[in-house]
């Protein structure tokens, strides 16, 4: 059925679009599993169908998906090199000049080219659980198709600009409500599709030739500023926005001006980078060999522990639609526990995030309990209790005695060797590490750790639990903070080094966010808190190889009262009013002493050379435990650190970065860091991963 000819000789891409006639209404369906990315064969596809529908009479066509969705956008594996005749704006020219009506039925997903494929047709039935979005933004780049033209000629440009800048992934109902689909179908969607061309008439309607709505200018200006502070300064954000402003001109005019910004634009460094991540984020769930259908079935879990982290976990597994058992020593803690808990739901609803009935029914899930029986109806349980060995050791224990055989221990240790831990246990197997980061409800990255002796069946839980909680997993052996802990205190290392031979903390942190991450090292340490580490740093001070360099100062403020802004003042003072961090003179006389007691001469570093040497450390660390094997793939760690550390995600990663950039300058830079670091420095395998790591770049 293909009667055009490509221009070009593409690699073969997969998928077909099926076509049939139903009475005078043609239907195509398109079918490329799993998620009808539009690739090549399925634009020729589409405008092969509309030719035949041509060729046959059709009074009419409906256009829609086989399988899980509609269709989840253009195929991203395309994008790095020249794009094969016919482009998603061809096809989208042939449905607009088809003689007869076409209208999309949208089911699953309708995503950015998705979406922008469904605007070029002339109406948009949706079933009621579609979802709809154009969310290029978050992948470096800008609609491409005429979605910053055709979505604000229906919504008018105030929403356009949100949506689209937020790459906002909206329900059917509130698309409704936009005026971005037609009608919601009951029930059958090919048959609503069908009931809505024949109940007609229905004539041509062609987004892009629409009346803009009439809309407030005061409205569009909000809508930008907003767009614009939440995309620090990435230009595509800036681009989008020009282009929505715009949409009220010329139509040919701004869609050959949209398309010339999406070509720029989809080979621009941060669109490769968005591009890498999203590859990577998907791979990073899987483990070669493994076989996933072994995952036992959890849907009654446990939690031991109701501090901060136990009452995030509550919460992310209370969420992901599971009823929970939380356990805590004593009624008053519990009491404490819970009623944080409900506070928490309570907050989320008084700001909209969750309904009065949503968060009735995850109230109705949560029970609490201070004796383990109460956890025997449980598939898994999660420790969160004091990161102690001998404190999760002995919960541990008596984990085991209470539990079903089968059901699953999990241990949210941070740094602690869980090998030991599960030594003394009758069935180590069923142990794994569920590592969540603060606030566990919010924060996307999960690191799931594979013990020595954890099962696969038991591994595969793991990550389908991260499936259903949202989370981005990560897979790590064994090793003192597994693979972000352990690449971040390498991070700060390099930090108090940098401090301690010159730099001034706010030097340091400027750099770090001049980078993009999105706080610096001492903000972190100030926000998070100085203690735990002193009390870590106490414990191994017996251990500690006297000829290394230490860097005295976080001790110093620790004693000096100086915890964080728990305690108002840390690496910084958070003194007056606004609680913003400043820097304190008191900070820099104790600096000063240090570097005198070290016997310092002070040297002052470009923001240029701070950045470098903190991503040289970081670079060196990831190496040396994809060596050791605590990390399953280079990817993977980039993907730790995107997803739970704040580093910048236009970036790709610290490997992907240190990948892209020159090689000789790397190497200059981790001779630098040798130096810095001095006595017992171990120089990871850098070559070797980078060489290993494919970026999607040629050349
Ligand atoms: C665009 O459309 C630009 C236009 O404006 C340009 C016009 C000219 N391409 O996430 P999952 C694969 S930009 C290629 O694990 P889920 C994915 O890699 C695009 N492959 O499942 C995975 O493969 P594998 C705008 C894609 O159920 C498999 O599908 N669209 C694409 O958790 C399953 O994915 C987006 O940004 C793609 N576009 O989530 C939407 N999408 O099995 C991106 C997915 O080999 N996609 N794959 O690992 C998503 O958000 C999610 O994948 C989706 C499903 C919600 C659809």
């Amino acid at each position: 059925m293909n009667t055009h000819v490509t221009q070009d000789t593409p690699e073969a891409s997969p998928g077909t679009v099926g076509f049939a006639m139903q009475g005078d209404i043609a239907v195509l369906t398109i079918d490329n599993p799993p998620v009808n990315a539009g690739s090549h064969a399925v634009r020729r596809g589409i405008t092969d169908g509309i030719a035949a529908a041509c060729e046959a009479g059709a009074a009419g066509a409906v256009l829609m998906g086989a399988g899980r969705c509609f269709v989840a956008g253009s195929d991203l594996r395309e994008f790095g090199k020249p794009l094969a005749w016919p482009e998603l704006p061809d096809v989208i020219a042939a449905i607009e000049d088809a003689p007869f009506p076409v209208v999309a039925a949208l089911h699953g997903v309708a995503l950015g080219g998705g979406l922008e494929l469904s605007l070029g047709c002339d109406y948009r039935i949706a079933a009621p659980d579609a979802r709809l979005g154009l969310p290029e933004v978050s992948l470096g780049f800008i609609p491409g198709a005429g979605g910053t033209q055709r979505m604000p000629r229906l919504t008018g440009r105030a929403s356009a600009i949100d949506l689209i800048c937020r790459a906002a992934r909206i329900p059917a109902t509130e698309a409704l409500t936009l005026g971005l689909v037609d009608g919601l179908a009951e029930g059958d969607l090919l048959a609503a599709a069908l009931a809505f061309l024949r109940e007609g008439p229905r004539p041509k309607r062609l987004a892009r030739t629409l009346p803009p709505p009439p809309e407030d200018e005061a409205a569009i200006d909000a809508a930008a500023r907003t767009a614009l502070k939440r995309g620090k300064g990435r230009p595509n954000i800036a681009e989008a926005i020009r282009l929505v402003r715009a949409s009220d001109g010329d139509a040919g005019t701004m869609l050959a001006d949209e398309r010339a910004v999406f070509q720029r634009l989809r080979l621009s460094d941060d669109a490769f980078a968005l591009r890498y991540l999203f590859f990577a984020e998907r791979t990073a769930g899987s483990v070669d060999g493994l076989d996933m259908t072994a995952a036992l079935r959890v849907s009654a879990a446990g939690v031991i522990g109701g501090g901060t982290m136990g009452q995030g976990i509550v919460r992310a597994l209370l969420a992901a639609g599971l009823s929970v058992v939380l356990i805590e020593r004593d009624e008053a803690a519990l009491a404490t526990a819970l009623s944080g808990i409900d506070a928490s739901l309570g907050a989320q609803v008084a700001r909209g995030r969750l309904s009065a009935s949503g968060a009735e029914q995850r109230r109705a899930a949560l029970s609490g309990a201070v004796d383990y029986g109460a956890l025997s109806g449980c598939d898994l349980v999660i420790e969160a209790v004091f990161e102690e060995m001998s404190v999760k050791q002995d919960v541990l224990a008596r984990l085991e005695a209470a539990l079903p055989a089968e059901a699953i221990i999990a241990t949210n240790t941070s740094y602690l060797d869980i090998d030991e831990m599960v030594q003394g246990l009758s069935h180590p197997e069923r142990v794994l590490g569920l590592h969540f980061f603060s606030p566990a409800d919010v924060m996307k990255l999960l690191e799931v750790v594979r013990a020595a002796r954890t099962s696969d069946a038991v591994l595969a839980s793991g990550l389908k639990l991260a499936g259903r909680l949202g989370k981005q997993p990560v897979v790590a052996r064994v090793g003192e903070g597994f693979v972000g802990n352990r690449i971040y205190a390498a991070y700060r290392r390099r930090a108090e080094l940098l401090v301690l031979d010159g730099a001034a903390p706010e030097e340091v942190d400027a750099a770090a966010t001049g980078f993009g991450f999105a706080m610096g090292p001492f903000a972190v340490s100030d926000m998070s808190g100085l203690d735990i580490a002193w009390a870590m740093r106490k414990r191994q001070a017996a251990s500690r190889d006297p000829q290394a360099r230490y860097v005295t100062i976080p001790d110093r403020l620790c004693e000096a009262g100086r915890l964080g802004r728990k305690t108002g003042k840390g690496w910084y003072a958070y003194g007056s009013g606004s609680g913003a961090a400043e820097p304190d003179p008191e900070v820099a006389a104790l600096i000063d002493a240090a570097r005198a007691e070290a016997g310092v001469s002070p040297q002052s570093f470009d923001a240029g050379t701070i950045q470098r040497q903190l991503l040289a450390a970081i670079v060196n660390e990831a190496a040396c435990l994809l060596d050791e094997g605590i990390a399953q793939r280079a990817s993977d760690v980039d993907v730790a650190l995107a997803n739970g550390y704040g580093f910048p995600r236009w970036r790709g990663g610290p490997l992907y970065w240190a990948a892209t950039e020159g090689r000789a300058e790397l190497e200059a830079d981790l001779k630098a860091l040798a130096a810095a670091v001095g006595h017992g420095f171990r120089a990871g395998p850098v070559a070797e991963v980078l060489a290993g790591l494919d970026t999607g770049r040629e050349g």
